[in-house]
């Protein structure tokens, strides 16, 4: 059993849609570092969810990046969310030329041992930790869709939000889905 230590729902409702019952939800808000890289708020935050949780565990740091904005919220997205909410975002975004953007994630494993594998960005720090990245295109929209979480009504790919979506349809194209992927891949070769 890995514990996915979130305090998003809607995060953990992707994951246990993917790994099926091998994951639980634990809310525990780690402390993320000031960097604009995914992949170190990631490491950072399986170790500190290791360490807290004691067995192993799974982290997922997330961010929307707005090309027509110049990436922005990206590492802020949280922050945007809560300040701004997603309808600004979605209005500034449409007053740019180019509504392209992209939806990021990184994964990041710690069970307090050694990590290695083919295609895993392996971490070099104490205790190691295995990370697992996705990315997916889209572009900002008006809102749309019932579903989701988060920014997912005013992010369209290939047609349709990802508030628009079952949760298995986001599964299939989404930056988590592909993290989570490499993860399971990775994770099903370890145990
Ligand atoms: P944890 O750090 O506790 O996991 P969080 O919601 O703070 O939860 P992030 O910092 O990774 O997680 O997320 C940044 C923001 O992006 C936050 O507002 C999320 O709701 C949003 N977000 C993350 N993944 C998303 C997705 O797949 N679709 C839409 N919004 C998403």
């Amino acid at each position: 059993m890995v514990t996915f230590v979130t305090t998003n729902p809607g995060k953990a409702q992707e994951a246990e849609s993917y790994l099926g019952e091998s994951v639980a939800q634990h809310a525990f808000d780690y402390p993320e570092p000031q960097t604009d890289s995914f992949a170190e708020v990631a490491a950072h935050g399986a170790r500190v969810a290791h360490e807290h949780v004691g067995g192993p565990v799974i982290v997922d740091d997330a961010g929307l990046s707005i090309a027509g904005l110049e990436g922005f919220p990206g590492p802020f997205s949280s922050y945007v969310k809560e300040t701004l909410g997603i309808d600004r975002v979605s209005r500034l975004a449409r007053r740019e030329p180019d509504q392209s953007a992209a939806f990021h994630t990184v994964v990041g494993y710690c069970d307090g041992d050694p990590v290695d594998g083919d295609g895993v960005t392996v971490d070099d720090g104490t205790p190691p930790v295995a990370l697992f990245e996705g990315v997916v295109d889209g572009r900002i929209v008006a809102p749309r869709g019932e579903g989701g979480f988060g920014y997912d009504p005013i992010f369209e790919h290939d047609g349709r939000t990802f508030a628009e979506m079952t949760t298995a349809e986001k599964n299939a194209v989404s930056h988590r889905g592909q993290a989570l992927s490499a993860f399971a891949d990775w994770y099903g070769d370890r145990t």
